[in-house]
């Protein structure tokens, strides 16, 4: 405690010398939140069905021992994982992590009693939800379309889910005090190259009309949409491409949800988030981890997350930009996997917050760029490590890696037992 208190004031003072102000960053960092997303702890499986497979051209691999198979154990592992994180944030549900009791409740039928387990778990912890309608893991989406399917009957059901859904968004809205912000992504694409790639483009865009007739009040909820390059078994067209939601946001005002993994492998949507807020209010981002073929790897402290939280902080967007994770891994403890991606989301935060920014922008004006590069450079090797840690004892979470142990313990006593 001493010794972290003396480091800090090391690093404190060594940063008041390049102008920047440790405590009001800290400040800023608190009141910023991360919607976690619930689907890391049960490997996007949900309580419809829990014998029910993946699908939808995303996966988790790995079957690493204790995933929650309840609402219980989900809250039960995610108020471990919250515990261990600095700082207030919010949870990010799918439509499949409703409560049906056992009765089967198709997911047109989906109503806000089904939710109201999470709204009161919410309400006591104060802490804000999102959502998200669920197109994929369902027999209505085993052809691979859904709002863009030429079955009127099943594109149809999936209008109704999706308005349904965002019914359930807004008495979370409503009840919590904080607005939801209600996400759709939509797996609908080709395996192999298609010849008509204007229908199932249009249809889509003649579901999403359908759906926000329907009047939500956006202090209640506000909707994003969610553009992918491919997925597995959708590598040649996808029908939600990022041009197809870009027009569609900006035509209709909704919120863009840019994923980290939906791009081209040197895209990266650090360099999206100023181009899309010159023409959107606001956006959600999905921090993920792209590796490969995989979206969805565990976020770490990369250079892209860096650079995602550098873009929300310089360009002064956090009131702009709603940051969501979004990946699943099955292949190590998924309480360890919210805690290593949210903490390093945070991390990134932090870090973006301690810049020295005007000073920055006022270099790069003047044209300076051998300043611009030797500073960005000697700013990584500042002593950022002695704030965090400080941050984290103030926020009473674990310092270091002494989480990992709390983790462990909870693997033994609650987790392995399942
Ligand atoms: C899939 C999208 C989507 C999902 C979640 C489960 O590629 O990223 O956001 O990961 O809805
Ligand atoms: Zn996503």
């Amino acid at each position: 405690m001493k010794n972290m208190e003396r480091a800090y004031n090391i690093a404190k003072d060594a940063y008041a010398k390049i102008g920047v102000d440790t405590e009001l960053a800290m400040k800023k960092l608190s009141k910023i939140p991360v919607s976690l997303h619930c689907w890391q702890g049960d490997d996007v499986g949900g309580f419809e069905n829990p014998d029910a497979g993946l699908d939808g051209g995303i996966m988790a691999t790995g079957n690493y021992p204790g995933k929650a198979r309840n609402p219980e154990q989900l809250r039960m592992d995610l108020d471990k994982a919250l515990s261990l994180i600095p700082g207030k944030h919010r949870l990010n549900l799918h439509a499949i992590y409703g409560e049906f009791k056992g009765k089967k409740v198709d997911r047109d039928e989906i109503a806000p009693e089904h939710f109201s387990n999470w709204i009161a778990w919410a309400k006591s912890k104060k802490m804000g939800l999102d959502f998200n309608p669920t197109f994929f893991s369902h027999p209505n989406a085993a052809s691979g379309f859904t709002l863009s399917s030429s079955n009127e009957k099943i594109r149809k059901f999936w209008v109704r889910h999706c308005k349904a859904s965002r019914k359930i968004a807004e008495v979370m809205g409503k009840k919590l005090g904080s607005t939801v912000v209600t996400n759709i992504w939509i797996p609908d694409g080709y395996k192999d190259i298609p010849v008509d790639r204007k229908k199932p483009r249009e249809t889509l865009k003649k579901s999403l009309d359908e759906i926000f007739e329907q009047k939500i009040n956006p202090k209640y909820n506000l909707d994003a949409v969610e553009c992918k390059l491919f997925g597995i078994g959708s590598e040649s067209c996808v029908v939600g491409s990022h041009e197809f939601y870009m027009g569609y946001a900006v035509a209709n005002k909704k919120l863009l949800c840019l994923d980290a993994g939906h791009f081209h492998p040197t895209e990266v949507i650090s360099d999206k988030i100023s181009s899309a807020l010159t023409f959107l209010d606001e956006i959600l981002l999905h921090v993920s981890r792209p590796v490969r073929w995989d979206s969805d790897h565990v976020v770490i402290l990369n250079d892209e997350l860096n650079a995602i939280a550098q873009e929300i902080i310089r360009g002064n967007y956090l009131d702009r930009v709603h940051i969501g994770l979004d990946f699943f891994d099955a292949s190590i403890n998924r309480i360890a996997a919210w805690v290593i991606g949210t903490r390093c989301m945070i991390k990134a935060l932090l870090m973006a917050l301690l810049e020295p920014i005007s000073a920055l922008k006022k270099i790069e004006q003047s044209g300076d760029f051998t300043s611009r590069l030797a500073i960005l450079e000697e700013l990584k090797t500042m002593p950022f490590g002695a704030i965090w840690d400080y941050y984290c004892m103030k926020s009473s979470v674990p310092v270091g890696m002494s989480w990992l142990n709390d983790v462990k313990k909870y693997e033994d006593d609650v987790l392995s037992k399942r």
